[in-house]
């Protein structure tokens, strides 16, 4: 790393510079992954948007392609907005993608590979047929409000259907169409979905789960053995949500759970920095891989003046968990390949207010993972009622604050002495006769440069202390840490920018600086840079 670009990551998705936003069109092909992505190949913010495009054959290494959609048509000669891929029956893939047109109109667009021959699909010809799905008086759809196509799934009727994200008045809506051919489509009488006071859904994301295993299934899929999920970007908070749901395929409407919502108290990917992510079928391994994009905390000057803005989050596999209320997410097994020097932290007690230095790793660019042992219960904090809201909870009550099970965690791209560090931790609460599990990551103390953006945030985890393991892995990146609470029940991601804590100076610490003890196990490994672009 070269010491003048101490933010650029080891092995997160990005290119050699410029703008980069939401992930599109996630595919597998032939044995290759294929990436594209949002990009400003002029400058560092946001405009002159194209989909990029790279490929891996491990989703860890990357090789860039050129740009595989730009304005080429009066249908998206305004821009190539974000959308996404379908398998068509035989393997073929296509993409459906959002077009600006000649009147700043949003409408709806198909490319596929000139050449299907080619591993790498590094050509796409646009139909001429383009824009198949377009906003109308008739249809009444708003024409700025009409956006980012998901993969379009086949129902047993042998039509197939998509959901674009739109809005009416402040109602989000998932905007469903049916085709028959994949060209000529019809928009339904009902949205898929929709919920009031949500403002503009962007990058809906649909597709099942499975109820009794971690495999990943098609997005055509239904049938007993099935729930679904339906995840939303809300513009107005920058915040994602998904519910888990039931897809009734005769009324073509999505039902989420009862208590499952888009809004202040609904489930979240990343309960940090995540958004306009998309998933997509792995079927060479059998899961479910997610893709998010992480945008800076740094200010517009100072992403222009390091050249670039924009990362992907470590892609991850999903599922069900055995509740069936929420997802579980993990970071994909290849990143491991990245490990070297392995440290294991022998099992020990951390004494309440004690720090404890991990030697021996590349703290600047890690993986870690620790698993917290807790004996006695009965120091916890009473957990006050109107603590409800996990970002405030964590924000009032930042690493600093002693309590009695906890602050208890990781300092992580900290430096020497202190005067700088990102703390990941977890808080233990009594309420009534159960413990409630908070994990926080406080980027207040992360850089003495003033100018970013150090929001603390937090979430709740639902794991039972007394009987479960509690565990924490975080993957640090110069300038990104991924942190993955109860076993990636609930995941956050933050950016920071130290101005000391940087390459060989980070350090990586675990701490407690509750009153009473922790035992801790786990282990800390370098990573390997990877080749990205
Ligand atoms: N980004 C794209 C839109 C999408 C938004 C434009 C979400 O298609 O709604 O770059 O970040």
């Amino acid at each position: 790393h070269l010491v003048n670009e101490p933010y650029r990551t080891g092995y997160h998705f990005q290119p050699p510079k410029n703008w980069i936003n939401d992930p599109n069109g996630p595919l597998i092909y032939k044995g290759i992954y294929h990436f594209f992505y949002q990009y400003n190949p002029l400058d560092a913010v946001w405009g002159n948007i194209v989909w990029a495009h790279s490929t891996s054959t491990d989703l860890v290494n990357w090789t860039p392609h050129d740009a595989a959609i730009y304005p080429s048509q009066p249908s998206d000669i305004n821009g190539c907005w974000s959308g996404s891929a379908t398998i068509l029956p035989g393997g073929k893939p296509v993409m459906l993608y959002t077009g600006i047109d000649p009147q700043n109109r949003q409408v709806q667009n198909l490319a596929y590979p000139k050449n299907l021959s080619d591993p790498f699909l590094r050509e796409w010809t646009k139909i001429p047929q383009n824009p198949l799905m377009a906003p109308s008086q008739a249809n009444q759809i708003n024409a700025s409000s009409f956006r980012d196509p998901t993969t379009a799934w086949l129902g047993p009727d042998k039509k197939w259907r998509v959901i674009i994200g739109g809005k009416t008045n402040q109602t989000g809506e998932a905007i469903l169409y049916r085709s028959k051919d994949f060209l000529n489509w019809v928009k339904a009488k009902q949205p898929l979905h929709s919920a009031e006071k949500t403002g503009m859904w962007e990058c809906p994301d649909f597709f099942p789960v499975s109820i009794h295993s971690q495999n990943g299934l098609d997005t055509s899929k239904i049938g007993p053995n099935v729930k679904h999920v339906f995840k939303v970007s809300l513009d107005n908070t920058r915040r994602e949500y998904y519910t888990i749901g039931t897809y009734n395929i005769d009324k073509d409407i999505y039902i989420p759970d009862k208590g499952s919502v888009e809004s202040d108290s609904g489930l979240r990917y990343d309960y940090g920095k995540f958004y306009a992510s998309k998933t997509f079928f792995d079927s060479s391994k059998n899961r479910r891989i997610l893709w998010g994009w992480i945008n800076e905390s740094s200010t517009v000057e100072d992403d222009i003046k390091k050249g670039w803005s924009g990362l992907q989050a470590i892609p991850r596999t999903l599922w069900l968990d055995k509740s069936g209320k929420q997802l579980v997410q993990w970071p994909v097994v290849e990143i491991e390949k990245l490990r070297e020097k392995e440290v294991k932290l022998p099992s020990s007690v951390l004494k309440g207010g004690s720090v404890h230095e991990v030697l021996g790793v590349t703290a600047a660019q890690a993986d870690v993972e620790i698993t917290f042992g807790i004996s006695d219960l009965k120091k916890a904090e009473v957990l006050d009622p109107s603590w409800t809201n996990p970002q405030l909870l964590c924000s009032q009550k930042g690493a600093s604050v002693k309590g009695g099970l906890g602050p208890f965690g990781l300092l992580v791209l900290a430096s020497k002495g202190l005067k700088e560090y990102t703390s990941v931790f977890y808080r233990i609460f009594k309420d009534h006769n159960k413990h409630v599990v908070l994990l926080c990551s406080d980027q207040s103390r992360s850089s003495l440069n003033k100018d970013n953006d150090k929001t603390t945030y937090g979430a709740f985890v639902n794991v039972d202390p007394l009987h479960e393991k509690l565990s924490l892995r975080s993957l640090i990146d110069h300038s990104i840490v991924e942190s993955f609470g109860g076993e990636g029940k609930a995941c956050i991601t933050a950016r920071v920018y130290p101005t000391l804590a940087i390459n060989g100076d980070a350090h990586l610490y675990a701490f407690n600086y509750g009153t009473e003890d922790v035992k801790i196990t786990g282990s800390a490994c370098s990573l390997k840079t990877a080749k990205i672009n």
